[in-house]
């Protein structure tokens, strides 16, 4: 469904509903104190905040002003994860299911003008194989190390799925809760429900705008970044022309932004925009006919205190710090976040590869599960709502599925999923999804994308510690990509790191390693010329579940959790730099000579 970011302006108001609200897990009698927009899971030593897997209860009071006498209401939540159910005074008006995507209740007919009552949240985090992402009912155990079939450790196992017990099949904290705005809308009853652009490098702007109620005449005018009018048009659907049109281009060059300003009735909606091409043609990726070359670490949502609440300080320090990198892109992993990071992304002209939360689908049975209609239905949310991005250059179906197994099966799930995302991107951006560290060979999904993305963890999860050899392995797998002849991007990379831990030996966990192994793994990277990118995993160091292998979660990070750069940080900001230089181009990128690992 699509729905428009909310906005202030000459027609429309909102109230942000952010604040202390009242809060409890379901079945306790009291109410305690939380903030919101936040993760409620870092917010309170009780140890059920991270641990408990089920419904909490959040309520406040909320009042339409007076003043909004004749206008339509509405609630508008950016995202409640997992589920949730929306009450009005105790009565049930809207449930939604999935966490990461907007959804609006309503208010006309419910609560007029001038009047009170209670709103109430209900919010699951429960994940199972029926949810995007999956999780795994009764087993704490980190994936990979659950010692089937002894009995004893069966029973143990048999005794958390009675208790309730619930583990992420993905490797973040299941952080949940209200994580992003709440907010009252009010707009003109006959209102601008959405506005879809295509603009094309020629200053060609398709348009197209879906009204609700008897709205009156519908007009278009494109303000450009000086608020001069570029191109003016009417009606509903139809096709713009702005002369000499200046491009969104990503950084180094200018993301130069447009405005729509939409006004039909009595309604108005001003929807920032950018004139770019995208396309693959060959191994190259084109964003106005040019080749880029993707190299930015992947990110999460996720900071002490916040959890995966919306932090808009901290994304812009984090998009700072991508500046500071020479970093040009990342990949939503592994869900879509809030519109604040597109926007600010939009304006910055930082790259983004949009991900569903598609992400612990390994187990080869999955595919018999009937999650394809709902995954689907998240895909064309995202879509909708993420559609007029200019920083948006591809989709990712998901992330790290297994495609393997049952090569047919899998294939017969994901292959629809592309031509779904094909079909619903009125811009027909190239669409992906994640493949992970497998059996390439037997593989029919991963390569039949429009660019392949592919994680993998040579000299760590596999070679451990052997770098040479994991160079060498990793050869031999990309010579095989080669001949697919398609663009490859290097999607996730990485190795665990403790800031502050060294060793002159290189070995795994200390910052020097981790400099090592990057270095290691560019070495193969810069020989490929089909190799169009480089997202090393992780920008910086994030939450997770407990488990035997994550010392205080996973500190892939080229930064730590408070963003403090390890010493890989140094060493991409000059390897970037470079790049830059050399105007981005894979397979030519000469290191300057200072960047060696002991100077970094
Ligand atoms: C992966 C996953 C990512 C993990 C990473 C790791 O392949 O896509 O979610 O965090 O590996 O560090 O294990």
């Amino acid at each position: 469904m699509s729905m428009l970011y909310p906005q202030n302006n000459a027609s429309r108001m909102m109230l942000d509903l952010g604040g202390i609200w009242d809060f409890r897990f379901q079945g306790d009698e009291e109410w305690q104190p939380l903030a919101v927009p936040a993760s409620y899971n870092d917010q309170s030593p009780d140890a059920r905040f991270r641990s408990r897997a089920g419904v909490v209860e959040y309520r406040r009071k909320i009042t339409i002003p007076a003043a909004w006498k004749g206008m339509r209401t509405c609630l508008r939540f950016d995202a409640v994860a997992h589920s949730a159910r929306i009450l009005l005074d105790g009565r049930e008006i809207a449930s939604h299911r999935g966490g990461f995507l907007p959804f609006e209740v309503e208010l006309d007919g419910l609560l007029g003008p001038g009047e009170t009552a209670e709103l109430a949240v209900e919010a699951d985090n429960r994940i199972n194989h029926g949810t995007l992402p999956i999780g795994t009912e009764g087993d704490t155990a980190f994936f990979g190390s659950d010692n089937p079939g002894i009995p004893s450790v069966e029973a143990g196992k048999k005794r958390q799925a009675e208790q309730g017990v619930n583990r992420p099949a993905f490797d973040f904290f299941n952080y949940t809760g209200i994580q992003r705005p709440v907010r009252l809308l009010a707009t003109p009853r006959a209102y601008i429900r959405d506005v879809t652009l295509v603009p094309s490098m020629n200053g060609e702007v398709r348009f197209s705008i879906e009204t609700s109620g008897e709205s009156g005449e519908t007009r278009i005018e494109v303000l450009d970044a000086e608020g001069r009018v570029a191109a003016r048009g009417s009606g509903r659907q139809g096709t713009l022309q702005i002369t000499k049109p200046k491009l969104w281009e990503p950084r180094p060059g200018t993301p130069y932004l447009y405005t729509a300003r939409i006004t039909c009735g009595e309604d108005l909606y001003e929807l920032p925009f950018g004139i770019r091409e995208v396309k693959t043609d060959g191994t190259r990726f084109l964003i106005n006919g040019k080749p880029f070359h993707f190299h930015g670490p992947c990110k999460h949502e996720d900071s002490p205190f916040h959890g995966r609440g919306l932090d808009t300080c901290l994304n812009v320090t984090d998009i700072n710090l991508y500046h500071w990198l020479h970093a040009n892109c990342f990949r939503t992993s592994h869900y879509p976040y809030a519109e604040e990071m597109y926007q600010l992304c939009d304006r910055e002209g930082i790259v983004i590869v949009d991900e569903t939360p598609a992400v612990g689908m390994w187990a080869s049975e999955n595919y018999g599960w009937n999650l394809a209609d709902y995954h689907e239905q998240v895909l064309r949310d995202m879509i909708d709502r993420d559609k007029n991005h200019p920083c948006i250059v591809m989709w990712s179906l998901g992330n790290e599925p297994d495609t393997d197994t049952l090569p047919e099966k899998a294939y017969s799930y994901w292959h629809p999923l592309y031509e779904a995302a094909h079909r619903m991107d009125p811009q027909n951006r190239p669409v992906t999804v994640v493949g992970c560290q497998n059996r390439y060979d037997r593989d029919k999904v991963i390569c039949s994308m429009d660019v392949v993305l592919i994680n993998r963890y040579y000299g760590w999860y596999n070679l451990s510690g052997d770098l040479e050899t994991a160079k060498y392995a990793f050869r031999i797998e990309l010579d095989w990509w080669e001949k697919q002849h398609k663009p490859v991007i290097l999607s996730e990379y990485g190795a665990d790191t403790i800031a502050g831990l060294h060793g002159a030996a290189a070995e795994m966990f200390t910052e020097e390693f981790q400099v090592a192994y990057y270095q290691a793994m560019s070495e193969c990277l810069d020989e490929r010329a089909f190799v169009i990118g480089e997202m090393p995993w992780n920008f910086a160091d994030f939450s997770t579940c407990q488990g035997p292998m994550r010392a205080g979660g996973n500190r892939k990070g080229l930064f730590t959790r408070d963003r403090r750069p390890k010493m890989a940080a140094h060493w991409f900001r000059k390897r970037w730099e470079a790049m830059e230089a050399s105007d981005g181009m894979q397979g030519r990128v000469q290191l300057p000579d200072s960047c060696t690992q002991e100077k970094c």
